[in-house]
């Protein structure tokens, strides 16, 4: 080691995949589960037959022949089918107050829960309860509350389309919209924009769109680490020698070259295929800027072709016959200045300008985005300044383009599609009276964030969780820590302990689940479920590794079960759907229509595509067209004027699934055994007297949010990175304490995640804190 070098901190020299990803396998593998098993699970993931895999929503190739490799998937489906148990036996010997200063890691990592759990608060430990107890107590304490809008039901994005239609069924019978949910935390940007600019709340394209496509552009998301197997698309689009430009304030391997692990040339001959043919590091929240760009040089190059007798530049037929608002958008176009552009974005006139030209020589355009666009406080703006661009040259509704929104977990669309929202609609509220013959509340529910403030503010006492770790996926934990601890009743439905289910209620339960992996069986025998993916395609999910214990029970007969112990005169006849899931798809079709002969067509491998009325150009909003809609301005967040300031994005690691922490290697980056790190520009680190390696405070600047008191992160390692000037990035979810709960985008409710204004200093009391950091304990990491 050099004097320069900082303990697991290096360079990443290989492209993306390749043999890294290969041997990063083994090693989640090794360290989870039998590798005969493994590989008995990995052979049946995304086949036709098989279980969907839960690592994230991009689609499957039409007809899987070979196995369609991915490192991450194979972590999450090691991670899932693990040997490893947390038992009551566990739960036995250590205290709730105890497992609260494990590490995230730590707690999943006792592996798989095995039986429901009742918090006891004499002892401080969870105890054994059986599954009737439990559901009776669940059901009592929920109708012993004075209102159901008191209880709020969270749904975290894996959970299936028949477990989540219960789910909502449930919720609503019992009285109440408060659907919190991870796509709150995630897309709700693109749920709330995409409906107003083209009538869905869904990407446009196809898998079959990329091979029509004759430009490229990746807006804020990093598929080598969260949708590995988009690389693979990526490559073919790339050899085609189609153009791919990237706006990213980080240079992301992933997006810069990639050995396939499908192909052995490549991986022999340790050669790579190029993803971007241009990257740009555009400052964080500095994409409306750049988009603003890219349609100022459209215009100008419509003109200037017109001028000289040429073809139009933008699709006039288009934007004649298909949309409204283009009148009011060259007025603001017009009135953004190439200065302000500039100066937002981080980049220059001629960059943009590039892009632009890039963009207008290209027939069929698509443009993918992910977090870096989504959670912003303007998220919901740069949403709909992405469908701007493409609306400008007709790339909405035809062969090779579109707009491509990056979702999340595997089924977090198909959720939202089956009617988990705070915002129902009509259709969906009718549905349910026609069909189960009772009447829904009509009042808008609780978001995420709405729930936490309802939670803080005592008018919530009951959280129910589909999944997920909602605590620690919440910004601002100071808060939302605080407000879980003063709940009446919390119920978490699991795979594995985390720290939301530490934050007990007066009567907390954990009531274990089965894994997408796993068998399913009910009355009629052996069981499958059905998801979403990002591109509007459902298809069949069927597990086929033997669950994790023999007290577990799948998310439907879960919430059946609670169904009945809280609903005495209930009008829905639970047994008898969970009996059979054909008929809990019966019952989703039979309230929405697009669903017809649902089971008739997942029999076919690869399923179907639900009908998206703006990929046929048919445009179901108010005004019957697409509407350009206006960004007034650039500027993020107008109150921060503090010169000194940098923006801060978190950021995911290559070995984490959202709060489930596989490992500390983020291979890509270089960072090894640690996440204690901020990545910042060598010339924001020189401006301030820092050098690569030193420790440093980050606090969120005062004039920006509430309590910014207590908004510091300490004795971070600041590691000198390719990462735009003026950003910095922390990792996710640690950095949430810098995140204040009301820093949100007010269209959406999308926690702003993306852009909190922060300060870097020099930790005081160098060496003094160094030796501190090393004893670092959980509670400093959340500050609570
Ligand atoms: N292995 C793995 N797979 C996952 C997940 C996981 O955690 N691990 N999570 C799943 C979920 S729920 C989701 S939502 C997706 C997330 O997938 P992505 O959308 O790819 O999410 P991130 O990696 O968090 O952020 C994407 C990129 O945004 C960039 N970025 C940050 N700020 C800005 C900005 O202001 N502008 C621009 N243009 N870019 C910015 C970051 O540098 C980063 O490269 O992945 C899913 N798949
Ligand atoms: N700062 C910051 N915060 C963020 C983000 C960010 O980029 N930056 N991203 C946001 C995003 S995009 C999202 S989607 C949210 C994620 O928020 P969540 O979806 O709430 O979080 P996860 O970490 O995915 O949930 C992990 C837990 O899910 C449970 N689980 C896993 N598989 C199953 C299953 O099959 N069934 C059931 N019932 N439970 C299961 C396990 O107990 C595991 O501990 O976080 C958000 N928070
Ligand atoms: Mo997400």
């Amino acid at each position: 080691m050099s004097e320069d070098d900082v303990a697991g901190v290096g360079e990443y020299e290989g492209a993306a995949a390749g043999w890294g990803a290969l041997k990063a396998v083994a090693d989640a593998v090794r360290g989870q589960m039998a590798v005969v098993k493994e590989t008995r699970g990995l052979l049946s993931m995304n086949q036709p037959h098989g279980f969907d895999c839960p690592g994230c929503a991009w689609p499957d190739p039409k007809h899987t022949s070979s196995f369609e490799f991915c490192e991450n998937g194979a972590k999450a489906v090691a991670w899932e089918a693990t040997a490893k148990r947390t038992t009551p036996e566990f739960f036995a010997t250590h205290t709730a107050s105890e497992l609260w200063k494990w590490s995230d890691f730590d707690l999943e990592n006792e592996g798989r829960l095995t039986h429901p759990m009742v918090y006891d608060q004499a002892t401080d430990r969870y105890l054994p309860i059986s599954w009737d107890e439990a559901l009776a107590k669940i059901g009592a304490a929920l109708r012993e509350l004075p209102h159901p809008d008191m209880a709020e039901f969270y749904t975290s994005g894996r959970a299936s389309n028949e477990a989540a239609f219960l789910y909502q069924l449930f919720a609503r019978e019992y009285g109440t919209n408060n659907f919190p949910d991870c796509s709150n935390m995630c897309h709700e940007a693109t749920s709330v924009g995409l409906p107003e600019s083209i009538g869905v709340g869904k990407g446009t394209v196809t898998l079959e769109d990329f091979d029509h496509c004759d430009a490229l552009f990746c807006i804020g998301h990093n598929p080598g680490t969260n949708h590995p197997r988009m690389l693979t698309t990526l490559r073919e689009v790339s050899k085609r020698g189609v153009p791919i430009i990237v706006f990213n304030p980080l240079r992301e391997r992933g997006l810069e070259r990639f050995t396939s692990p499908q192909h052995p040339v490549e991986m022999l001959t340790l050669s790579s295929t190029p993803i971007a043919s241009t990257y740009y590091l555009v400052k964080v929240g500095g994409d409306i800027a750049v988009l603003k760009g890219i349609m100022k040089t459209l215009l100008a190059l419509d003109e200037k072709s017109r001028s000289e007798g040429g073809p139009d530049v933008l699709d006039r037929d288009f934007i004649r016959n298909h949309t409204t608002g283009i009148d009011e958008l060259l007025v603001d176009l017009q009135m953004t200045s190439w200065d302000a552009i500039e100066e937002a974005s981080g980049l220059s006139r001629s960059d943009i300008e590039f892009a632009g030209n890039v963009y207008a020589k290209a027939g069929r355009v698509i443009i993918n985005y992910g977090m870096g666009i989504t959670q912003h406080r303007h998220g919901t703006g740069n949403v709909q300044q992405i469908a701007n661009l493409l609306m400008l040259r007709g790339n909405i509704g035809r062969k090779g383009a579109g707009i491509s929104p990056l979702r999340g977990h595997s089924n977090v669309q198909g959720d939202r599609t089956v009617g988990i929202t705070e915002a129902p609609s009509d259709e969906l509220l009718d549905g349910i009276v026609r069909v189960f013959g009772f009447e829904p509340p009509r009042n808008k529910g609780h978001n995420a964030i709405e729930s936490i403030e309802a939670i803080r503010d005592g008018r919530s006492k009951a959280l129910v969780c589909l999944g997920g770790n909602l605590a620690v996926a919440m910004s601002d934990p100071q808060t939302t820590f605080k407000a879980m601890r003063n709940l009446d009743l919390a119920v978490h439905i699991a795979t594995k302990l985390n720290r939301s289910h530490l934050l007990v209620a007066k009567q907390s339960f954990i009531l274990p689940c089965l894994g997408r992996t796993e068998i399913d069986i009910q009355a009629t025998g052996r069981q499958s479920v059905t998801v979403e993916d990002s591109m509007s395609m459902v298809h069949a999910s069927r597990g086929g590794l033997k669950p994790a214990s023999e007290h577990l029970r799948s998310e439907p007969e879960i919430i059946a079960g609670m169904a009945l112990a809280t609903l005495p005169n209930t009008r829905v006849g639970w047994t008898d759907l969970v009996s059979d899931y054909g008929k809990i798809r019966d019952s989703i079709e039979a309230v929405f229509p697009a669903f017809a002969d649902f089971n008739a067509r997942i029999k076919k491998p690869g399923g179907f595509r639900l009908y998206v009325a703006a990929s046929e150009r048919e445009w179901l909003t108010p005004t019957g067209k697409a509407n350009f809609l206006v960004y007034p301005g650039l500027d993020e967040d107008p109150r921060v004027a503090n010169r000194e300031a940098l923006t801060l994005t978190t950021i995911r690691s290559h070995d984490q699934y959202n709060t489930t922490i596989y490992g500390l290697n983020d291979r890509y980056r270089g960072i090894t055994g640690r996440r204690d790190v901020v990545f910042v520009n060598e010339r924001d680190l020189a401006s301030r007297g820092l050098k690569h390696g030193d420790l440093v405070d980050v606090s969120v600047v005062p004039d920006a949010v509430s309590k910014p008191d207590k908004r510091v992160m300490r004795n971070l390692t600041a590691v000198a990175h390719n990462i735009a000037q003026g950003a910095i990035a922390a990792y996710y979810p640690e950095a949430n304490v810098l995140v204040a709960l009301d820093h949100y985008d007010t269209k959406s409710g999308t926690p702003s995640y993306r852009s909190t204004p922060v300060l870097l200093r020099a930790s005081p009391n160098h060496e003094v804190l160094r030796r501190l950091v090393e004893t670092a304990k959980v509670e400093e990491v959340y500050g609570t």
